[in-house]
């Protein structure tokens, strides 16, 4: 798909403020790729559609993660965590994309997983530090990604892990599983 028709169908689907984002993510996963040396038109793609699902009903979301026989936890982990592997499903189905790793980055993009690609860990990243970001230790990431990938990603999760403690909320198995990926050097 073309990057303008894609820029197109994202600013249908997204308040002013999440297409801004967007763009924010576009940005910085396009820079990213060309000094990690990942597929542009991959991460354009995957950067662009990340948040598709982010603003449909949980209803629907959830009806869909039922349907799809998606993890039951996803449901028991707070709303959040669905627009991810729903948004996944749908650019599939809506928009004919099909490209799994595309997909993937898209699917994993909220909590991590073990074994990233590097295209995954482009948009997990992106979407943490992007240029509109704001919340403490970004800047931090920040600088990371721009020397070290899985340094910039071990930060992220970790701050994400102690956020969610911080207010007592449940962490998705995924996220905990990216994690002690990254501590115990697993390749
Ligand atoms: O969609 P964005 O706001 O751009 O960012 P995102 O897709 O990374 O979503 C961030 C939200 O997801 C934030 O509210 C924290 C939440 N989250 C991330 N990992 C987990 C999680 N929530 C739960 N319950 N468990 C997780 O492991
Ligand atoms: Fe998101
Ligand atoms: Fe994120
Ligand atoms: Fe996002």
């Amino acid at each position: 798909m073309e990057k303008l028709k894609a820029l197109e169908l994202i600013k249908n689907v997204l308040p002013e403020k999440r297409y801004n984002h967007t763009l924010g993510v576009l940005e910085t996963a396009v820079s990213l790729a060309e000094k990690y040396g990942a597929n542009q038109k991959k991460v354009e793609l995957a950067a662009i559609f990340h948040d598709y699902a982010k603003y449909r009903p949980v209803a629907e979301m959830k009806s869909i993660v039922s349907e799809q026989n998606m993890s039951d936890n996803l449901l028991k982990y707070g709303r959040e965590l669905l627009h991810a592997p729903v948004g996944a499903y749908l650019v599939r189905k809506e928009l004919g994309i099909d490209d799994e790793e595309v997909l993937d980055a898209i699917r994993y993009h909220t909590t991590g997983r073990p074994f990233m690609t590097l295209l995954e860990k482009i948009i997990y990243i992106s979407d943490y530090i992007e240029p509109n970001r704001s919340f403490s230790g970004v800047d931090e990431v920040r600088l990371l990604a721009q020397t070290n990938l899985d340094e910039a990603l071990l930060k992220g999760i970790s701050n994400t892990i102690y956020f969610l403690v911080s207010k007592q909320q449940p962490v998705f198995p995924d996220t905990l599983a990216a994690y002690n990926h990254i501590i115990l050097k697993e390749e």
